[in-house]
């Protein structure tokens, strides 16, 4: 209760901020305010997300789930449209021969799950809607025992029952979340059953225009969890901001015996201190050990115990600094080029949401190849095999939300879902070192509202993880034919300068780059977070036709002289490692629904760019 009690503050908190930077009615401020604290919160029912999830007792539940297709949600609404008590979540059987019953799980198809629903059977390749999922298990429940179900992730909205029991609702396509299930679940039998639904809405996070595939369902792994009674909920062990010796953070238990001592032992760094958590079960820490720190060199990682009487969690952990200094980022204290390239959460070769380690290590191998030791994983966050990857092959990444182009920037309850959003992806991945930067934007068209909007999510995330480097991919403009001007207002509250350019593809053809130039009203680091063009891999031609591998190597070649030149580049993050689906690009022969702007084809072909971006990339890691 109590976190629900603060999250509603914080929120009408958050409202009032966005509402405080418009200009409406006094009287229309109260109106918003007493609705929003009416409204349930996004996330009401759940639990605090339980941190490292792998470094706990779990079962898995990944496999075949039977699935009903519900395209009228007649299984959650009644012919009136209202609700219904009994729905698909109860599973319902006849129990005499008259009975009726107009559906039934276990004589429906199945999906794998982890996976979208899209790329599993042709029928949904195009469905945008609510799909049932159900499960079956047995559990023994053990005394003195908490158990949780967890998903990595579903998109979009998500109503999940266990037993025929409402358990929570979660609204987001790609961050985790979990409920607790101990008083509900029992030793045989269980059906756990999840109304899935992907349809896009004018409100929600994102909109209804993307440029990706919106793949439904449950795309991610999901787990019970087994903890004691009172447990290990969430830490956050990083160095404090602009210190290479000195780890500050906080551990938080749940549970009944909040009040206890908690060792945290890095045991090669022969470091072990306790602390003693208050009476809501929180202790700050405050400490400091000699670490070899993490570098995409070394990317060192230390096992890390949190141990407390009741419970014990390992976890394995990266110690590194991150800031800015004038137009620099510096990485454990020296300058350092963030040389990357975006990715979209698309499986290499089979297609479809990328779910798993080996994807994750198909894509950012490929990405090695390249010569980056930076990602950006666009546009929304990815699952947290790429994280994990990322931090043991010592790959810097920039992770983001999808407030990407045309948000609702006036309505609170948006912005709540945003800030959501922002707060689960920085709960699950605040302890990994790869992460150097969280991004609250894409290529959103400036307004007051869209910058008190952001601004609130720029001042959520430095609250709840004040060391990591904050930006945006912002948009940019012409002051005259060859310059480029980057003044977004955003700018001034971010560290890192983030900027989508296309010249040579939605901007003049590749030799425009030649005498452009760029300038700046922030003296801040940029990273040009995009640009590049399409190409069929193997459609060949000269360097003016579009589509083929020879304009889009023209692209990079115009564009990397181009870049040279920028006295503040610190980064870049070219468009996009693979190609990826898109509904956005239907062209026939070309595109058939995929954007082609990867320099990696979708059937993992390198196409002639990637080998003039790997190039400079070489030539970038010599100086
Ligand atoms: C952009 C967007 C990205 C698109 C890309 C394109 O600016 O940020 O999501 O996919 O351009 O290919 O047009």
């Amino acid at each position: 209760m109590k976190t629900l009690a603060r999250r509603a503050i914080t929120s009408a908190f958050a409202s009032l901020e966005l509402i405080d930077n418009n200009p409406c009615e006094p009287v229309t401020k109260l109106l918003i305010l007493l609705l929003l604290a009416l409204a349930p919160s996004v996330n009401a029912q759940q639990t605090d997300l339980i941190a490292n999830t792998d470094g706990r007792k779990t079962i898995n539940l990944n496999g075949q789930w039977q699935i009903i297709v519900d395209p009228y949600e007649s299984g959650f609404y009644n012919y009136r449209y209202q609700p219904s008590n009994d729905g698909y979540f109860k599973n319902a059987k006849p129990k005499t021969k008259s009975e009726l019953i107009e559906y039934d799980f276990d004589s429906s198809g199945s999906l794998n799950v982890p996976g979208d629903w899209n790329t599993q059977t042709d029928q949904l390749f195009f469905y945008e809607g609510t799909v049932w999922y159900k499960r079956s298990f047995d559990y023994a429940r053990k005394p003195n025992t908490r158990v949780f179900v967890y998903f990595g992730g579903a998109n979009y909205l998500a109503d999940v029952y266990l037993n025929g029991e409402k358990i929570g609702r979660h609204e987001g396509g790609f961050t985790p979340f979990n409920f607790e299930i101990t008083k509900l679940v029992r030793d045989s039998g269980n059906f756990l059953v999840v109304k899935v639904d992907n349809k896009r809405r004018r409100d929600a996070v994102p909109t209804l225009m993307t440029d990706w595939w919106n793949y439904g369902g449950l795309t991610r792994d999901v787990k019970l969890i087994e903890t004691p009674t009172t447990f290990v909920n969430d830490y956050f062990i990083q160095l404090q901001k602009g210190s290479r010796n000195h780890v500050t953070g906080w551990v938080k238990l749940a549970g009944d015996k909040l009040n206890q001592p908690v060792t945290i032992r890095i045991p090669e760094a022969g470091f072990s201190r306790s602390f003693t958590t208050d009476a809501r079960g929180f202790a700050a820490i405050d400490f400091s050990a000699d670490l070899k720190l993490w570098s995409p060199e070394d990317p060192k990682l230390y096992d890390v115990g949190i141990e407390a009487e009741t419970d014990q969690v390992r976890d394995r952990i990266g110690f590194r600094s991150i800031e800015t200094r004038g137009t620099d980022i510096l990485l454990n204290g020296r300058p350092i080029f963030l040389r990357g390239v975006c990715i979209h959460e698309e499986a290499p070769i089979r297609g479809g949401r990328a779910y798993s380690r080996e994807d994750a290590q198909t894509l950012l191998g490929w990405a090695k190849d390249l010569g980056a030791n930076f990602v950006r994983l666009a546009h929304y966050p990815h699952n947290e095999w790429m994280i994990r990857e990322a931090d043991r092959l010592g790959i810097m990444v920039w992770s983001e939300i999808p407030v990407y182009w045309t948000i609702e920037w006036e309505n609170p309850v948006t912005l709540e879902n945003a800030r959501n959003q922002l707060g689960e992806m920085i709960a699950r991945d605040k302890n990994r070192a790869a992460v150097v930067i969280w991004s609250v934007a894409n290529e959103t068209p400036l307004s007051d509202a869209r910058l008190a909007f952001l601004k609130n999510l720029v001042s959520h995330a430095r609250n709840l993880d004040p060391g990591r480097l904050l930006s945006a991919a912002m948009e940019r403009h012409y002051i005259n034919d060859t310059t480029q001007m980057i003044d977004d207002p955003l700018g001034e509250y971010l560290d890192v300068l983030g900027c989508n350019e296309y010249v040579g593809w939605y901007d003049g053809l590749p030799e425009k780059a030649d005498h452009l130039e760029f300038k700046s009203k922030y003296q801040k680091p940029l990273v040009m977070s995009e640009f590049g063009g399409d190409a069929l891999y193997g459609n060949h031609g000269d360097a003016l036709s579009r589509w083929t591998e020879e304009y889009q190597e023209s692209i990079y070649q115009h564009q990397i002289a181009m870049l040279k030149k920028i006295p503040f580049l610190r980064g870049t993050s070219p468009w996009i490692l693979t190609d990826f689906r898109s509904p956005r690009r239907p062209l026939p022969k070309i595109q058939d629904y995929w954007n082609r702007k990867g320099l990696i084809s979708s059937r993992g072909e390198k196409k002639k760019a990637f080998y003039v971006l790997q190039a400079w990339y070489r030539e970038l890691q010599q100086q």
